[in-house]
């Protein structure tokens, strides 16, 4: 009798530590066995020539989320993950979104009915929180974080979920008690309301002058400013969807001084530029996303930072909007105002492929920093470590094979999202996850989807050991205590 559900053979195998050949046996959706010339398995997969990576984790995804300007994005729990999975993406954490005046566990329970029967692969939440009443932070989010949605995202800008200073603190202050970790959309408001009503008033309506007005200085002061706010808290935090060297120096020079600030970048931001936003017409319009897409410099500092471990996880912020559709881009006129029209750029499919052909194809990094950047840490930061991303016996049979050789020529009409085009139309790039395994199962195979709605199941988040703090305060009272000398002796300490 076969020892193993499924043997892949042959393969060479590669962590966020580590290249090698090896088998791996799976049984029962879990990787049993990894070694050398392992006995037969009911079925098998050969693998020679091919690298075997631990599936995606995409940690940051909007599916079947209303935009803070009420534009419902394209993908659904279904055709979003159908995607995650054609693209070697086996878990996504997109949000559960939290507008003013609603319970977070209503909102909660509401996500889960749109996911339950359709999401294809595995998933979990993080909660976005926009209204932080005493309910919220006193009864709802600890409670939620026990129940294993222990990550959530905060707003500095966008008029209907934009947190203030006070509430950030107090958020902060939820997530240090908890141990929760909380990922910050830093971009200043204010300077983006007051340049975006001056651009507009001067009738400069285009798409392009959306990427003047999120101007980088706006990115920076919030991304140091949340750091503060992070730092007198004493919480670890990370900065999302990073687009420029001004915020990303921020991140660098915290880390530098020993603070756990982690840093994210996308997909746009390293293949996308400003000249994007500029294309002829309405065009444009396809490529905003805040922050948006800057210059040919900075896509090269973004990728220093990858390199250089300024960022620790690559997420596709997914989000969706159909180009030529009343209910996407268009919801406002072929010719809206940048101001109206909805942010967001798609990437769950190709977001792995394009930092595999860019990132390991072309020697900026190797493999064990590919696959940390694309599914391990997220799986350690989110609480998903180790039974999701890395190959290791008794993680979930989650697997990416990738022929390294196969070229591909993006275009929309071979992707499995809804959506109508995708940013990189045309964009040729070598290696492809030919084969996707969700708990040992075939879920995508030569460019097909041959997973089923329903067949994802809900993760709850572990507590992450990356949320300790460092309990080094900076000011000599400890809030959560009242005490005064703890704080100071620790501070006496430095
Ligand atoms: N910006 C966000 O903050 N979220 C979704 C997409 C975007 O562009
Ligand atoms: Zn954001
Ligand atoms: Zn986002």
């Amino acid at each position: 009798m076969a020892q193993y559900d499924l043997v892949v053979r042959n393969g060479t195998l590669a962590t966020a530590s580590d290249v090698f050949r090896a088998d791996i046996g799976v049984l029962a959706g879990r990787i049993a066995t990894i070694g050398a010339k392992l006995s037969a398995g009911r079925r098998e997969i050969n693998a020679e020539g091919h690298i075997v990576t631990p599936g995606g984790v995409d940690s940051h995804c909007h599916i079947e989320q209303r935009s803070s300007m009420g534009v419902m994005t394209a993908d659904d729990f279904f055709t979003a993950t159908r995607s995650a999975a054609c693209g070697g993406t086996t878990t996504v954490i997109p949000f559960a979104a939290q507008y003013r005046g609603m319970s977070l566990r209503q909102v909660v329970k509401d996500y889960h009915a749109c996911a339950g029967a359709k999401a294809s692969v595995d998933y979990a939440f993080h909660l976005i929180i926009s209204d932080p009443t005493d309910q919220v932070t006193g009864q709802e989010l600890p409670a939620l974080i026990k129940d294993g949605y222990t990550s959530f995202k905060i707003y500095m800008t966008y008029d209907a979920l934009k947190l203030d200073d006070r509430q950030i603190l107090e958020v902060l202050s939820v997530a240090r008690r908890e141990r929760a970790l909380v990922m910050v959309h830093a971009e200043n408001h204010d300077v983006i309301a007051w340049l975006s009503e001056g651009l507009l008033a001067a009738g400069h309506t285009a798409p392009r002058f959306h990427g003047m007005a999120h101007a980088p200085i706006a990115e920076r002061e919030a991304t140091s400013r949340a750091i503060s706010l992070a730092e007198l808290v004493d919480v670890p935090i990370l900065i999302v969807h990073v687009s420029a060297r001004e915020a990303m120096e921020q991140i660098r020079l915290a880390k530098a001084g020993g603070l756990k600030v982690y840093g994210e970048t996308c997909p746009q931001y390293l293949f996308l530029t400003a000249d994007d936003l500029d294309r002829p017409g309405f065009e444009g319009a396809k490529y905003m996303c805040s922050p948006p897409p800057r210059d040919k410099a900075n896509q090269e500092v973004i990728w220093q930072g990858l390199v250089s471990g300024v960022f620790d996880v690559f997420s596709s912020d997914h989000a969706g909007y159909r180009y030529n559709d009343p209910e996407g881009k268009m919801k406002h006129g072929r010719n809206a105002p940048f101001k109206k029209v909805a942010n967001g750029v798609p990437g769950l499919e190709v977001r792995t492929a394009l930092l595999f052909a860019e990132g390991v194809g072309k020697g900026r990094i190797e493999l064990p920093q590919f696959v940390a950047l694309t599914a391990t840490n997220a799986a350690k930061l989110y609480g998903l470590y180790p039974r999701k991303g890395t190959l290791a016996v008794g993680s979930d049979a989650d697997l990416a094979i990738w022929d390294p050789d196969k070229e591909i020529t993006i275009t929309q009409s071979t992707l499995h999202d809804a959506m109508d085009y995708t940013p990189y139309e045309g964009k040729t790039i070598k290696g492809w996850p030919v084969t996707t395994l969700m708990r040992g199962e075939t879920v995508a195979e030569g460019g097909e989807f041959i997973g089923a709605p329903g067949k994802g199941r809900f993760l709850k988040c572990d507590i992450s050991p990356a949320t300790v703090p460092l309990g080094r305060r900076t000011i000599a009272f400890d809030p959560e205590t009242g005490s005064i000398e703890a704080a100071k002796q620790a501070e006496d300490s430095h």
